[in-house]
């Protein structure tokens, strides 16, 4: 709409852009924000510890969000319905979590980086298959969460990433038949490393 008495976002005194709606990419679209900061509005949340606050990104099914910058706070990141691609994107300061697999598929992150979260980088509720590439992860609880209690099979591939200072792990899962294979990849401090993952493949890290 031209004119709204709500608009979807405002300017921040610093050119952030602030989301009082969760962005909706939708199926097979791009979104490229070409390096924009991103935060929440108080109607998506305060990126604290709370369930249920709103993504700043949603993508459908075939969507990519590339050259993004999200801001605190982040609310609950950026929800995954599906195949999806995530290119460059930086968590300056993680919300409640970074980034949800919300349904099947295979969900790609490239590049980017997360840091300053309380618990989970990213959070896996769905089956799927998880690959990260060329990702700088800081300052977390886990690096990548399958959700709590679940049983469906995750597999996660990790490739040429920095992974570092995690309370807890890098993976973990409470499923029997999810998996990883860690490629050529720094880490250091990451806690156990793996809970729960009974199938893992590492070289070169
Ligand atoms: C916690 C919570 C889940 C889900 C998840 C998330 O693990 O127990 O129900 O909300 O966080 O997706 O953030
Ligand atoms: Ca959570
Ligand atoms: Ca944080
Ligand atoms: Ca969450």
């Amino acid at each position: 709409a031209a004119f709204s008495l709500f608009p979807a976002t405002t300017k921040a005194a610093d050119d952030d852009e602030v989301l009082h709606e969760t962005i909706v990419v939708e199926a097979g679209k791009t979104f490229d924000g070409e390096g924009q900061r991103y935060i929440a509005g108080p109607e998506l949340g305060d990126g604290s510890q709370d369930e249920d606050q709103k993504p700043l990104f949603r993508l459908e099914e075939g969507a990519t969000l590339k050259n993004v910058v999200l801001g605190a706070p982040a609310a609950d990141g950026v929800h995954c319905y599906g195949d999806c691609l995530v290119e460059n994107v930086v968590w300056e300061d993680i919300g409640e979590d970074a980034l949800t697999v919300k349904k099947e598929g295979t969900v790609t992150i490239k590049g980017g980086s997360a840091q300053k979260g309380d618990d989970k980088i990213f959070q896996i509720n769905a089956p799927s298959t998880f690959k990260v590439y060329n990702f700088k992860g800081d300052n977390a609880g886990k690096f990548i969460r399958q959700n709590g209690g679940t049983k469906y099979k995750v597999s996660v591939y990790i490739e040429n990433c920095t992974i570092t200072n995690m309370k807890e792990a890098i993976f973990r899962t409470d499923s029997n038949t999810s998996e990883v294979t860690m490629v050529n990849t720094k880490y250091g401090n990451v806690g156990e490393k793996w809970i729960g993952v009974k199938h893992v493949t590492e070289r070169g890290n």
